[in-house]
This record gives structure tokens, C-alpha cells and sequence, in this order.
């Protein structure tokens, strides 16, 4: 299922965080971020997931958001290929730390392709091409995954939106999160309920649905209203993580 997890992969954070790529230009403090990022794990930890603790790495400024060189579907690990020079060697480090959990390990060699602009719904996925996947990217990633029995769709991302799960998430059955920019897309639209956000509230569509619950960004008042109508939320403050373009699902690998 795609939002039933018994395992969880997260990075501790590493002190050159302060040196991250953000779109704003502007630098996290590294010791909120640590307060930020326990505050996360001890969450997940309480709803019972598996916690696989990866260790700091002080070469990769933005190397907690694990979420980016790895995807996970059937018990088999799809290693990727992050398009920012910055970014590329985590998929090398997180590679020979995570093999051994799977049954098989797959790698994307040619064309770029980060996880965070790739929308798993059971058998299916939706690949964003932005400006860190591009087409060859995508369909490598695509042959893979249908090699093992997946369907894929290419989609555009929206401009200036970092990835396509930056402003859209999987929170039930058939249902996706969505900002405004996220629901004007037709593929979208024709093929899954959305449930739209208004504008000023897009960086809450980076929800993540673990199991019954659904943990949403604090802070978003009108999509803390909305959604709490229907799901058991837990709000969880990432001010100092968005800073950096980051959100909730970033900062971990499930499965
Ligand atoms: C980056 O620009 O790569 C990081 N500062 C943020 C990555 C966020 N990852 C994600 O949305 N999956």
C-alpha cells in the first residue's frame, strides 16, 4: 500500500545544512534544524515504524532529504540520479547503505531523476519532469519500474515548483493533495480526487500519510481546518527545513 509503512529511512542531519541549496537564498540554522528533525523522527517512532538511522554526511550539504536519490517499490530499491553536482554522489553513499534491506537494487545511469518528483499511488507512478528530471531521467526511471510490474506517467511539473511532490501528496485512497498551481494539471484532474489548498497554504500539499495518520506542516491554518475534518492530523513544525525547499515526505524513505 502506499501509505501503509512498517519502515522508515531518515538521515541525522549534517552541520554543512547551513550550505544547502534553497531557491531563497536563505541559510537554516542548523541547531533548529536538528530540533526540527528529532521532532520528526521521535513522531515517526511513535506511530511504530522501523527507524533506520542513516549517519551524518558533512560532503553533502543536502544530504537529509534521503527522499531524493532512492525510490522504494516492491522490496527492490531504484537508485537515482540527482541532477544538482552538488547533490549527485549521495545516490554512491546512500546505495551501500541501504542495499541490504532490499531484495534488489536497480541504478538510473543516464538522464536525471530525483525522487522528489516521483508520486507513488499502489502499482502506479507519476513522474514530474522539472528542472532536476529530465525526459531521459524519467524513462529510465520508467523502465525499471515497469520491468517490475509498475504503469508510469510522465507529467510536467508546474514552473517554479522544485518538484512535483513539492506541492501534492498521496493522502488516501485515490486522493491527492494539491496546491492551486498542482490542480490545474489534466492528468491529475482526470484521474484522482483532489483536494485543493488555497493559495498561501501550497507548501501544506507536502503532506505525508503514514498509516491512519496524516502529518501535515504547522502553521497552515485553512488546510489544518480542512484536513482535520477527515483525518487524524499531526501537525509538525519544519520552519527551519522549508527554508531550504524542503518539506515533510523529503526526509524520509518509506516502505
Ligand atoms: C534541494 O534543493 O535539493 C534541497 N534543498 C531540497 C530538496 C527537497 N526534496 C524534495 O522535495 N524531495
Amino acid at each position: 500500500m502506499t501509505y501503509n509503512f512498517n519502515n522508515i529511512i531518515i538521515r541525522k542531519p549534517n552541520k554543512s545544512i547551513e550550505k544547502a541549496l534553497s531557491s531563497q537564498n536563505l541559510i537554516p540554522n542548523f541547531n533548529n534544524i536538528l530540533k526540527e528533525h528529532n521532532n520528526y523522527h521521535n513522531i515517526l517512532k511513535k506511530l511504530g515504524l522501523n527507524l533506520i538511522l542513516l549517519e551524518p554526511l558533512e560532503n553533502y550539504p543536502d544530504s537529509i532529504f534521503v527522499e531524493d536519490p532512492a525510490i522504494i517499490y516492491k522490496n527492490s530499491c531504484i537508485i537515482l540520479n540527482p541532477f544538482d553536482p552538488s547533490r549527485n554522489g549521495e545516490k554512491n553513499i546512500i546505495s551501500e547503505e541501504i542495499k541490504n534491506y532490499f531484495n534488489k537494487i536497480f541504478y538510473v545511469k543516464e538522464g536525471f531523476v530525483e525522487g522528489g518528483d516521483i508520486l507513488n499511488i499502489y502499482d502506479h507512478f507519476i513522474i514530474g519532469l522539472s528542472n532536476r528530471t529530465n525526459q531521459l531521467g524519467a524513462e529510465n526511471t520508467a523502465k525499471i519500474l515497469r520491468s517490475l510490474g509498475a504503469t508510469v506517467s510522465i507529467c510536467n511539473t508546474p514552473k517554479n515548483i522544485l518538484h512535483f511532490k513539492s506541492e501534492c501528496s498521496l493522502i488516501d485512497d485515490n486522493v491527492i493533495l494539491v496546491s492551486s498551481r498542482m490542480s490545474q494539471l489534466k492528468y491529475l484532474q482526470n484521474n484522482y480526487e483532489l483536494i485543493e489548498l488555497p493559495i498561501g497554504e501550497e507548501f501544506a500539499a507536502n503532506s505525508l500519510r503514514i498509516n491512519d495518520k496524516l502529518l501535515i506542516p504547522d502553521g497552515f491554518f485553512k488546510a489544518e481546518e480542512l484536513l482535520s475534518q477527515k483525518f487524524n492530523v499531526i501537525k509538525i513544525s519544519i520552519n527551519e527545513i522549508s527554508k531550504i525547499d524542503a518539506g515533510l515526505s523529503c526526509m524520509s524513505l518509506r516502505w
